[in-house]
């Protein structure tokens, strides 16, 4: 069959079982556009390609599966990368497609012309400029299957125009043949069973379990492991809802914003079992300080993750879900862990989440995040973007289901939350979404909001208005002897609630815990998106806090005043850890 490109580009998308398109049309792309609206495709017109990029990441980490975005060229393109670079730092399996200026006019500094491929090449898993409208359709499946295997991640695709307007035979190929591209799947049997015999002789282990339990949909049997083991479960902050919080093995997650006896529990384990995590500084705290007394068994699809960050006893490459099943019916008779859960119950004791009264006379945010929890009953999909409210969601929403929570984790990208709900919500419309973001955040993509308009998306928005760049401020007032460096957005915000309304998207708002209810009742009420602003305390800090160069055993607890320890820059030699961790802030 003679096709043209955007002929074949579009069947292709429809082999690969695209159902929809996160994009903006432009001059070079238009040929893709005109033919795609002879497909039942879903396209979602977006008013940035950064959102495009989000919307498709958002989608593809709920949907467990490929999600697409497309831009024109120039600036259409270029637009695009951050999106790109934030689901390749968060192992997100999206194809991005742009079109160029023709073959011909490459290189010229042709209207709208930028080298895109060679843009992305450092943010990407892999990309593609097409030289031949031939090579389409095996380009194209071979991109979906690099961006759906292995390890996932962003594979861009660039056309010259003139690709998509010259004919060629389609035939969609069945099979990809990458020589070089050829996972592991399966761990090693034996680094599998040197694994189980230090888990049965280990006295102080824990689990680390990673957003790669998640890609993997191996909670299942993640649980079955913890609970055969009877090994204490943390999370990174990715990995957050692949393990029911509610159960009794649940231990919280550590790292710089996570819970003080979770740190502890890591910091003075025997064992640390990594389970699709990355070890990356936000959550290891000092690299050479991480977990002094433990051996370490990492189990990771990408080899390159393995000895990475910290020295690995036992590493395991392969699918986390596949390992597991291999490695659980391994494991013999363990040491028994009371003595260790005590431990931990006694931190736990020791260093609770800060809580407060319905009656503070300011507004919190931990008592925002506790009062969407009563109204949702902990059930809503929450997108967070970045900085304090960020920290705060994660801290106190309590996740039960695989896939509840999402946020931009490895590139902290502020205006991530709108246009990946949206992705999430379109992904899962059975679902209640809600994206919390902090005011600055918000300012970063909130034209996105006229998608959940003009696309009928009912996501909920909690903008959790402090006044302040929040995290940026907290630096320096810890840091920087409280010299508040451009973070002040007092002057310029607009009104949250009206500029909803201009978008025809009711709003409340809400400055103290006892309008909370009433406020995020109606949002919910509201059938299509609603806004609920929250006004809170201006110069509200999160703890604990594991300042940034320091060790987990230096973990800072929740605490309502600065401690003396962090009002002055930590040295850059930080002190060796504690034998076993003391209370910092006694
Ligand atoms: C695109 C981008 N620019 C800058 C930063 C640095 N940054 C991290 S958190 C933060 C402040 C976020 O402020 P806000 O959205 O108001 O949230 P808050 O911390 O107040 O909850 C900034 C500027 C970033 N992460 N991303």
């Amino acid at each position: 069959m003679r096709l043209n490109g955007s002929q074949i580009l579009s069947k292709a998308l429809h082999e690969e079982g695209v159902e929809v398109i996160f994009g903006i049309p432009g001059g070079t792309i238009m040929p893709l556009y005109d033919e795609m609206h002879k497909h039942p495709m879903r396209h979602l017109l977006v008013r940035h390609e950064q959102a495009a990029a989000h919307m498709a990441d958002g989608y593809a980490r709920v949907k467990r599966d490929v999600g697409v975005c497309m831009g024109t060229s120039g600036p259409g393109a270029t637009n695009l990368v951050t999106g790109i670079l934030n689901a390749h730092m968060d192992s997100s399996p999206i194809v991005a497609i742009t079109v160029n200026v023709p073959s011909a006019m490459i290189g010229t500094d042709a209207f709208q012309e930028a080298d895109i491929s060679g843009i992305t090449i450092p943010v990407t898993k892999q990309n593609y400029f097409v030289r031949h409208t031939r090579d389409l359709a095996r380009i194209v499946k071979e991109a979906f299957y690099i961006a759906r295997h292995g390890r996932p991640g962003p594979v861009h695709i660039d056309i010259p125009k003139d690709v998509l307007l010259n004919e060629a035979d389609f035939v969609y190929p069945t099979a990809v043949d990458l020589p070089g591209f050829q996972p592991t799947f399966e761990g090693s049997l034996v680094q599998i069973r040197k694994a189980a015999r230090l888990i049965e002789r280990a006295r102080r282990p824990v689990i680390i379990a990673g957003q790669g339990v998640l890609i993997s949909q191996a909670s299942a049997e993640l649980l079955a492991f913890a609970e055969k083991t009877d090994i204490p479960v943390v999370n990174t902050l990715l990995g957050l809802s692949s393990f029911p919080q509610s159960h009794r093995l649940y231990n919280g997650w550590p790292g710089m914003h996570g819970y003080v006896y979770s740190s502890y529990s890591v910091d003075q384990a025997d064992l640390v079992i990594g389970i699709g995590n990355r070890f990356d500084d936000r959550f290891c705290g000092k690299f050479s300080a991480f977990a002094p007394k433990a051996k370490i068994v990492h189990i990771d699809i990408d080899p390159a993750e393995i000895g990475k960050n910290v020295r690995v006893d036992v590493p395991i490459v392969g699918d986390v879900k596949r390992v597991l099943n291999k490695l659980t019916p391994e494991i013999g008779e363990c040491e028994s862990h009371d003595e260790w859960f005590e431990q931990i119950a006694e931190w736990k004791r020791e260093f609770p989440l800060k809580q407060y009264p319905d009656d503070t006379p300011h507004l919190f945010t931990p008592q925002v995040i506790n009062a969407i929890t009563k109204a949702t009953d902990g059930k809503a999909y929450i997108v967070a973007d970045v900085g304090q409210h960020q920290m705060f969601a994660a801290q106190y929403y309590p996740f039960e289901e695989p896939g509840q929570f999402q946020t931009s984790g490895g590139l902290g990208t502020m205006g991530y939350s709108l246009p990946a709900a949206i992705g999430v919500q379109v992904a899962r419309p059975d679902k209640e979404v809600w994206a919390i973001a902090g005011d600055g955040c918000f300012q970063m993509n909130l034209q996105e909001l006229a998608v959940l308009i003009q696309d009928r998306v009912p996501v909920k928005i909690a903008v959790v208005n402090n006044g302040y760049l929040g995290m940026v401020r907290q630096w320096q007032q810890l840091f920087w002897e409280g010299n508040y460096q451009h973070v002040d957005l007092a002057t310029g915000t607009p009104d949250f609630v009206k500029l909803a309304e201009a978008y025809a998207i009711p709003g409340w708002r809400v400055t103290k815990p006892s309008e909370l209810n009433a406020a995020i009742a109606a949002a919910r009420a509201h059938p299509g998106p609603a806004l609920v602003e929250f006004c809170v305390y201006r110069e509200e800090n999160v703890f604990p806090m594991v300042p940034s160069g320091a060790a987990l055993s230096e973990v800072i607890p929740d605490t309502p005043y600065v401690p003396a320890a962090i009002a002055t820059p930590i040295p850059a030699a930080a002190p060796a850890a504690p034998a076993a961790p003391a209370p910092v802030h006694a």
